[in-house]
């Protein structure tokens, strides 16, 4: 499967999730989104994502620890691999459908830097996500065969869509052109997302904190440096850092809505 992985640059896992996870994860969504509605930023009418989630419940934190997937992960970025960020997306029916990102790369628009971007994305599926419902797509190998391509000249209709039932999960490169496809006649998709990279890189982004719970844990079965990035403050330059001239103030919510438009502007 790492094999797979690297060529490809990404890995569809069927049954990562079992349906008790399924309905306790779904459960846990909806308690989330009535508890803690400033947790949620919405990018389009489609779009909608709880961001730093982990202080407020340790619901989600078998996800990330997830032995069936965690196991593939390691197998591709080996014993130095440390989890970087979380969080909930919700993709809502619309008639509207121009996706807010468009085909990109994650962590860093500019594509003069994208040999910079080092990190792997795990997205669980906690709805079933038939061809007609709002998918992940992906262009194969432009993570590295492909790493030329530019996202700009990637046409609307290119890529695969990855497609499956709930408890599905995609495992993919963060290098690699991916994009929102949009479909007319969607259900609301909701998945939960992770990102794992190597602990001795800068941290990726400083939205998901880790807490004490987490970073504290002694926990055999997890690699030795898994939660070793909670007071990583040396952040790589892209769309995981707080831009230094917005005010301390602004809640996290409009900070990434704000660092979302301006990276719009650099691709
Ligand atoms: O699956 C989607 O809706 C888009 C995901 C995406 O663009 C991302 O994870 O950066």
């Amino acid at each position: 499967m790492a094999d797979d992985f690297h060529r490809l640059g990404y890995l569809h896992v069927p049954e990562a999730l079992t349906a008790e996870q399924l309905v306790r994860f779904n459960a846990a969504v909806d308690r989330h989104v009535r508890d803690f509605p400033d947790n949620w930023i919405s990018l389009s009418d489609s779009f909608c994502e709880g961001t730093n989630i982990l202080p407020h419940t340790a619901d989600f934190d078998e996800v990330i620890e997830n032995p069936k997937t965690l196991e593939i992960l390691k197998a591709i970025l080996g014993e130095n691999i440390t989890f970087e960020e979380f969080a909930i997306m919700l993709r809502n029916p619309t008639a509207n459908l121009n996706e807010v990102k468009g085909w990109h790369r994650d962590l860093i628009r500019e594509y003069e830097r994208r040999q910079e971007i080092d990190a792997i994305s795990i997205m669980f599926y906690l709805s079933d996500v038939s061809s007609t419902d709002h998918c992940f797509a992906i262009v194969p190998e432009s993570h590295n065969r492909l790493l030329d391509l530019n996202p700009k000249d990637v046409p609307a209709s290119a890529g695969i869509d990855l497609i499956g039932p709930a408890g599905t999960a995609v495992i993919f490169h963060a290098r690699a052109i991916h994009n929102g496809r949009l479909k007319q006649n969607s259900t609301q998709r909701r998945t939960l997302q992770a990102y794992y990279s190597n602990r001795l890189d800068q941290r990726t982004n400083e939205w998901t904190q880790i807490p004490p719970r987490l970073y504290q844990k002694q926990d055999a079965s997890l690699p030795p440096h898994f939660y070793s990035k909670w007071n990583v403050t040396n952040i790589q330059e892209g769309v995981g850092k707080r831009p230094a001239d917005i005010s301390p103030d602004l809640p996290l919510s409009e900070v990434i809505r704000e660092v979302q438009r301006r990276a719009k502007l650099k691709m």
